[in-house]
């Protein structure tokens, strides 16, 4: 976290429509019942603002035989998200955005790169979220967002009012994954992007694999943005996700990234996406996030 930021701007985007089960719309206020505000004050930071994005909760027309679901939403969404990232930036607040499903990223990714010309990001995902409109084998959205900030998909940085330019791929990078299509294979590959799989965490330790992944997300950069889908958990530790996917980060080795991207100094915003409360047991999933939040924020165990 850079270190001039003292202040916090909380940007909640209940929006849920582009995931693949109801329920991630109730993530923001789930996140705030945890604690999440307390934290963030306990840290010593000062709350710049804390808004609520208007979204829509049912599409206002029916998705018929449509292969990319909720297209308009997605896109009004992610405009009003760029909006508060960007008007936050301004002030020289640090934005946490709080989703939602992962589409929400591309608003977020709108108003980082309107304000940042050359942005890293590091995504903590089980999966890639790297399909097109025409790839998606489900047409979900929040398999989307990384295409739309690269730039493949149709819908992409460049139809949203006031976003940036878009992300190179040489500055992402992935931790987590464990659940990719064929189409995002291929396009990892090809477009050579750094991709920390579960395997790889395995056998580098996450030590490691933060410190390359920092390095690579910080080349030439002028910040690193962290998108966190709760998903990159193990299900054992973080139930309450729509998608859950076997094998995944354990409670140390999330907190661990999250503590080590503390200290960097590179950090810029964060968004922490996919709580799903209806799935959850006893608000452990939103408590998990609060405190990887805050980790990521700086708290420190002594
Ligand atoms: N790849 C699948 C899709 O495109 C799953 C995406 N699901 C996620 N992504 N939860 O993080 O629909
Ligand atoms: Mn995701
Ligand atoms: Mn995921
Ligand atoms: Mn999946």
């Amino acid at each position: 976290v850079k270190t001039h930021q003292q202040e916090v701007a909380l940007i909640k985007v209940p929006f849920g429509l582009a995931g693949a089960r109801n329920g991630a719309e109730l993530g923001p206020d789930e996140l705030i019942t945890a604690g999440l505000k307390r934290e963030i004050a306990s840290l010593g930071f000062l709350l710049n603002r804390e808004v609520r994005v208007d979204c829509p909760t049912q599409s206002a027309t029916s998705l018929g035989r449509k292969t990319v679901k909720y297209l308009n939403e997605v896109q009004q969404v992610s405009e009003y998200v760029c909006q508060e990232v960007a008007s936050a930036l301004e002030e020289g607040a640090f934005p946490v955005v709080l989703g939602g499903d992962h589409s929400v990223a591309i608003g977020t990714l709108a108003g980082l790169t309107a304000h940042y010309s050359n942005l890293g990001v590091i995504w903590f995902d089980a999966h890639a979220d790297l399909n097109t409109e025409e790839h998606s084998l489900t047409g979900n959205m929040h398999g989307m967002s990384v295409a739309a900030f690269l730039g493949h998909s149709a819908f992409n940085l460049s139809q949203i009012r006031g976003a940036g330019s878009f992300v190179n791929p040489s500055n992402l990078v992935y931790i987590g994954l464990r659940d990719l299509d064929e189409y995002e294979k291929e396009q990892i590959r090809a477009l050579g992007i750094r991709a920390f799989t579960m395997h790889d965490i395995d056998r580098l330790g996450m030590q490691q694999v933060i410190d390359q992944a920092m390095m690579i997300a910080g080349d030439g950069t002028d910040g690193i943005h962290v998108s966190f889908d709760m998903d990159c958990l193990d299900p054992r530790e973080a139930p309450g996700v729509g998608t859950p996917v076997p094998g995944g980060l354990s409670y140390r080795e999330a907190h661990f990234a999250m503590e080590c991207l503390a200290t960097s100094n590179q950090v810029v915003s964060m968004e922490l996406v996919e709580v799903n409360p209806l799935l959850d047991q006893n608000r452990h999933t939103a408590r998990l996030g609060v405190g990887l939040i805050a980790s990521l924020l700086g708290k420190s165990i002594l």
